[in-house]
């Protein structure tokens, strides 16, 4: 593979970067009147402002050469047409296929998928209509109401986040919970607060083989046995999504209550498919279907739009202009909505897991340029009294997204207005900063001593500069999640593309699983081992003692 650092359009942007490194964005607002209509575009009800970056129409025109070098066009039209662009995993990627609302077809191998996909969506949608009208039932006859959704990483990332993004849109009485972590904490306090009786459990797992997943649902399947003396409660108390279908009959899983989905689903890319019927049930499959239409909108824009008005791709070259020409290493994920509180979360394994790679697609290591960045977050305000100091006056490039709703659920009192007033200040606050000359000024002013002004005033400096992305949107519901989702999902794809890497594998997690497997026999007993580094087996001895001893 070229790599991309060789392209002219990568030294084209080299060159550029240094005539731009010590712009500031303020001045680059002052010289241009029409600076945020240039720069910032409309998607249905999201408004996406680029305006606060360091760039100019010259940068963006280098960027989009950049992404026509890389062929992403090209690219693009493999992954929605059924390629298989998962190459180390020799699979398709479409996920787009999910929520494919239209009446094209979409082939793997020749096959139209959208059949499955469609049958698949009425199962889903028989199923929780059947739980939300009382008539599915449990053991002894009760409606279940209390969801447990048994899965871990991107079998339960999505559905947690998006079921919490969506609580206004709770069906009433509907209840669901999400056990992930293999520490037994996380079932047990789950399980305190649910009865049996009223209790189904989604055992989400596209391999069904998950250590973490098939550990706690054991555990729950034990406890809904030992609650009814009954391995036939199984039955009616498990539902499973999986693409192993003998590995949940095994389970005891009736064989309607399999819901299935096929190798071209990543994990990370899965909350369309059937993974998403936790979110089906706590929301109701209407609204499950709006998150999709939301997707898909999304979708259909990031295929026919030309680079130049099309959001992901223009996220995904900001995030390559200063990941690799200002050696920015992070990016945070803001969101003004504290039912977004697990956005950054969900991002940080999109991201993170798909662009997280050091070799190319030919297996080549990456030389010469950084692939992707650390993503985090916290939902603002509460972020603005934590770690807001950094960015603003730390010493590091954080580009940032700003996320926020312009009509809260509740609008109650002046709380959604202060929250977008916030939000709003943060971002011009960061790219304008503060100078010396403002801080004396207003030291002066509010009565400051001269030497008192001449020690402080120089912690009171901002340098601003700091850039930053903001997405407005009408009101967070299905269809804007939906496309604000997608809207990542692609602009991780793009960037992936540039780098010439694989998004869709994640061989990174094996070596810790495959150590874990050794450590766990080992922690056995409390014979001292003497088979890993020095620190590894001082650990592990130590773990062993308290076998004997309490510790
Ligand atoms: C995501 C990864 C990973 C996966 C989990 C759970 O892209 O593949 O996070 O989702 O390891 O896997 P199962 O769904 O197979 O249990």
């Amino acid at each position: 593979m070229t790599s991309p650092a060789s392209f002219p359009a990568w030294k084209a942007l080299l060159t550029h970067h240094q005539t731009m490194k010590n712009s500031h964005i303020r001045d680059l607002f002052e010289q241009d009147s029409d600076r945020f209509k240039r720069f910032s575009l409309q998607l249905d009800d999201i408004l996406f402002d680029y305006s606060k970056h360091r760039i100019t129409e010259e940068t963006m025109t280098l960027l989009f050469a950049l992404a026509k070098a890389s062929e992403l066009t090209g690219w693009t039209e493999k992954m929605f047409g059924g390629e298989r662009i998962n190459s180390a995993e020799n699979r398709a990627v479409l996920h787009t296929a999910l929520r494919n609302r239209s009446s094209k077809p979409v082939y793997v191998d020749g096959n139209d998928v959208m059949p499955e996909i469609r049958q698949t969506l009425d199962k889903m949608r028989n199923f929780t209509q059947h739980l939300h009208n009382r008539e599915y039932q449990g053991f002894t006859g009760e409606p279940l109401t209390n969801i447990v959704n048994i899965g871990i990483g991107g079998s339960d990332l999505g559905p947690a986040m998006v079921t919490r993004a969506l609580t206004p849109y709770r069906i009433q009485g509907i209840q669901p919970y999400f056990v992930s972590n293999i520490d037994d904490s996380h079932i047990m306090e789950a399980l305190k607060q649910v009865r049996p009786e009223t209790t189904l459990f989604i055992v989400a797992s596209k391999t069904f083989t998950t250590q973490e997943t098939m550990t706690n649902a054991h555990t729950a399947r034990r406890w809904l046995v030992n609650a009814f003396g009954n391995e036939s409660a199984v039955a009616r108390h498990f539902v499973a999504v999986s693409t192993n279908t003998s590995a949940t009959a095994e389970f005891g899983i009736h064989p309607d209550n399999i819901f299935s989905f096929r190798d071209w689903v990543g994990g990370r890319y899965s909350l369309w498919s059937a993974i998403g019927l936790s979110i089906a049930i706590s929301i109701g499959m209407d609204a499950f279907e709006e998150l999709l239409d939301g997707a898909f909108s999304v979708d259909c824009h990031f295929r026919d739009t030309p680079y130049e008005n099309n959001i992901p791709v223009i996220m995904a070259m900001l995030g390559i202009w200063y990941a690799n020409f200002f050696g920015a290493e992070t990016h945070a994920i803001l969101p003004y909505s504290q039912y977004l509180d697990r956005f950054a979360a969900y991002l940080q394994q999109a991201d993170m897991e798909s662009n997280g790679k050091r070799t190319d697609r030919d297996g080549i290591i990456i030389n010469g340029y950084t692939t992707g960045p650390v993503i985090w977050g916290e939902p603002g305000t509460n972020g603005q009294h934590a770690f807001y100091q950094l960015i603003h006056q730390g010493t590091r490039l954080i580009p940032a997204d700003f996320l926020a709703p312009l009509h809260s659920h509740h609008d109650i009192g002046d709380h959604h207005r202060i929250l977008l007033s916030h939000c709003l200040a943060q971002s011009e606050a960061l790219m304008k900063g503060k100078s010396l000359n403002e801080v004396v000024t207003d030291m002066k002013h509010s009565g400051y001593s001269e030497t008192q002004t001449q020690q402080i005033a120089p912690h009171k400096v901002f340098p601003g500069n700091r850039s930053s992305s903001t997405f407005l949107f009408s009101k967070l519901n299905p269809r804007t999640l939906g496309r604000l989702i997608a809207l990542y999902e692609h602009k991780i794809f793009v960037q992936g593309i540039i780098w010439g890497i694989n998004s869709f594998d994640q061989w990174g997690v094996e070596l810790g699983k495959q150590l874990a497997g050794k450590i766990f026999n080992e922690l056995v007993d409390a014979k001292p081992i003497n088979t890993h580094d020095p620190s590894t087996n001082g650990l592990i001895n130590y773990c062993k003692r308290s076998k004997d001893t309490t510790i």
